[in-house]
Formats: structure tokens, C-alpha cells, sequence
């Protein structure tokens, strides 16, 4: 393992009472917008997990260490760096897992080469930054008995900026779904003796983030539109799901519903009525996270962040949504991921990273 004098950062423990507020002028004010009282489902806690030191594109929670029941996080750097965070002996323990030679922009986990613990899957530049231009790449990142390794799946025209993990040809492996500058919808399938990469149908825009949805994607494009993409006669079917003006940069997955983070602010909830505004943000979206985050709440909860660094927490979704800001950081946040980390006991997790370099990990109350 490349470990680089991991630096061990004390977590700081902000203890953040969170000053709970009802962000949105069409929320009704309840017993959780009042002074003193936790937000909706109770109180969250706030640790600064690491200080990276330069914007930070993605983040991903997956079982990077096998040897550690349960996940850890990656964490992408805009100098190409790859991280892992573990927790450890009550430190986050900071581990450069790879220095690739461009920006990274995506990070999925999942179980990709049949040996135990999880394979990365990174979308970013060939090399350079995000903004230089330039060839995109799609690259698995695998750990070996000597550290871990990167091979290039696949080396695109332009920047690749979302991938997600789904079986998509039902063979029992997850294959990689990844899109993004070059206008096309790409998928990586790992065969007996090696990756194969091919095109399943171009994309009318650029493509900004895509997750697994009804047995297919779901993209989120820079032109307004949220496409499901889907097998269909050894080909790929393309539906239109939801279309606006504003570009769209974040999308979350989870069942039948599909949570949509754009550029004007809004962020949107597909359900069976169609597409309903839960919360209008007065910058750019960019993170979704959709998932039982309050098991003591009905029905699911929603969370996203945005240019203005806050990261938002929407309850009661099926009714008149709550938003509580849960932490406002001090540069613009970029990514935003859910999930569990067993080393850092019960309940679920919040992550999220951007331009500040630090790494704010927000755990649910009732943990
Ligand atoms: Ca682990
Ligand atoms: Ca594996
Ligand atoms: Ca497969």
C-alpha cells in the first residue's frame, strides 16, 4: 500500500447543534425550527474527518479494506489524488491510494474483480484539471497484494463526470455505466479474460452524473433533461424522465423514486405524481442522497449540498417537506454521498466534500 506518512488527523468532534432552520418559504414552521430543538428526527453530529488541502470532487463510501467489517471512504482530490479514509483506533486514518495524472470527478465502490473488498471506479480527466480541456478517462482502481493498482477502462474525448455499478446484461457482475463531456453513454463489462468497453447510444448533452435506476441508469444532463436509460434487444432504450430549463448536476436512486439536484437550486422528487420541487436553493445543486437516513422517521429522507456550502436535510417527504441545514462550510461543496460506516457504529452517515478540502462527515441521530 502506497501509504504516504498517513497524516492522522484528530477528529474534531464539533459537536454541531445544529441550528435547525425552515430554509424553504413554502415549509411550515414546526417544533423543529424552534429555538434550541434539534432539526426533524433529532440531533446530528458533525466531524471533521480530514483536511485535504485542495478541492475535493468526489467522495464515496465502499469496503476498501476488507479486513475492517464494513466501509470506509474515497475521496477524490483535483490533483488527481485518491484518498481512503478509515477510522481507526479513534482517528481518521488518511491514506493515498493513487495519484493519477488527471482530475478526478467521480467515485463509485463495488465488488468488480471477484476478490474480496471493493474496486474503485474513477471518472476525471486523462490528465490536467477539469477546466484545461482535453481527453476524459474512466479508470478501476483494484487492490493487490502489493498496494493498489490503476488500469484505464476506457480513454474518452472529453470529460468523464458521472459512473454508477449495475448488472446491466444480468450476468450476475456489476458492470460500470459511465457518461459524461463526450455525450455518450458507455459501459464496462469485465469478461473472462478482460474488460470490454462499448458505446450503448449518444446523448443529446453533456452528461453530469448518472446513478442505477429500474434496471437501468438514470442521467442527469447539462441541458435541462434526466434521461432513463435501459436494456432493450441487446441495444439500450433511451425515455425521457423529467425536463427543465436548468441544467442538471446531482442525482440519488432509490426503489422508483429518483431525487434530481439542478443549477438553478431545485431539487426535484420523481414519484408517482410526477416530478414535485422539494426545495428551491438560491446557488448551484450539487449533491443527492436519497435513503432511510432517520429509521425513526416514516418513509425516506433526502439530503443534498450546493455552491452556498450548506449541506440540507429534507424530512417528511411525502407530505410538505422540512429542510434543516445540518452544517454550512465555509467554500462551495461539491458532492455529497450516504451510507453506513460499521467502524463508526449503527446508523447512517452523510459525507460531504468540495472546494474547502475538507472532508464533513454528518451522522444521523439514533445511531
Ligand atoms: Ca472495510
Ligand atoms: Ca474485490
Ligand atoms: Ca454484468
Amino acid at each position: 500500500m502506497t501509504r504516504s506518512a498517513p497524516h492522522l488527523l484528530t477528529a474534531l468532534l464539533l459537536a454541531l447543534t445544529t441550528a435547525a432552520c425552515t430554509d424553504h418559504g413554502a415549509a411550515p414552521q414546526r417544533a423543529a425550527a424552534d429555538a434550541g430543538a434539534p432539526p426533524a428526527g433529532g440531533e446530528w453530529t458533525l466531524e471533521l474527518a480530514a483536511e485535504l488541502g485542495e478541492k475535493l470532487g468526489g467522495v464515496t463510501l465502499a469496503d476498501l479494506d476488507p479486513d475492517v467489517p464494513g466501509d470506509e471512504l474515497a475521496v477524490l482530490g483535483s490533483s488527481g489524488r485518491v484518498w481512503s479514509l478509515a477510522w481507526s483506533d479513534d482517528a481518521w486514518v488518511v491514506t493515498e491510494l493513487a495519484h493519477l495524472p488527471g482530475e478526478g470527478i467521480v467515485v463509485v465502490g463495488g465488488e468488480l474483480d471477484g476478490r474480496p473488498g471493493d474496486e474503485l471506479v474513477v471518472g476525471g480527466m486523462a490528465s490536467g484539471g477539469e477546466d484545461d480541456g482535453g481527453e476524459g478517462s474512466l479508470r478501476l482502481l483494484s487492490r493487490g497484494d502489493d498496494g493498489w493498482s490503476v488500469r484505464e477502462l476506457q480513454r474518452s474525448p472529453a470529460l468523464v463526470h458521472g459512473a454508477c455499478l449495475l448488472d446491466w446484461d444480468a450476468d450476475g457482475q456489476l458492470d460500470v455505466a459511465a457518461a459524461g463531456f463526450a455525450q455518450q453513454l458507455v459501459l464496462a463489462s469485465r469478461g473472462a479474460d478482460d474488460w470490454s468497453v462499448r458505446v450503448l447510444g449518444e446523448l443529446p448533452a453533456a452528461a453530469k452524473s448518472l446513478v442505477p435506476w429500474q434496471g437501468g441508469v438514470a442521467l442527469a444532463l447539462t441541458d435541462g433533461q434526466v434521461l432513463g436509460a435501459a436494456p432493450a434487444d441487446g441495444g439500450c432504450a433511451f425515455r425521457s424522465i423529467d425536463r427543465a430549463l436548468a441544467g442538471r448536476a446531482r442525482l440519488a436512486s432509490a426503489g422508483e423514486q429518483l431525487l434530481i439536484a439542478s443549477d438553478d437550486g431545485s431539487l426535484i422528487l420523481t414519484g408517482d405524481a410526477g416530478p414535485r420541487e422539494l426545495h428551491h436553493s438560491s446557488d448551484k445543486l450539487r449533491g443527492a442522497a436519497l435513503a432511510d437516513l432517520l429509521p425513526g422517521s416514516s418513509g425516506l429522507e433526502a439530503a443534498t449540498v450546493g455552491y452556498d456550502g450548506r449541506v440540507l436535510l429534507l424530512t417528511d417527504l411525502e407530505h410538505e417537506p422540512l429542510t434543516s441545514v445540518l452544517h454550512t462550510d465555509g467554500d462551495r461543496l461539491h458532492h455529497l454521498a450516504s451510507g453506513s460506516l460499521r467502524a463508526k457504529g449503527d446508523g447512517m452517515f452523510l459525507v460531504a466534500v468540495g472546494y474547502s478540502g475538507r472532508v464533513i462527515v454528518l451522522r444521523a441521530p439514533g445511531g
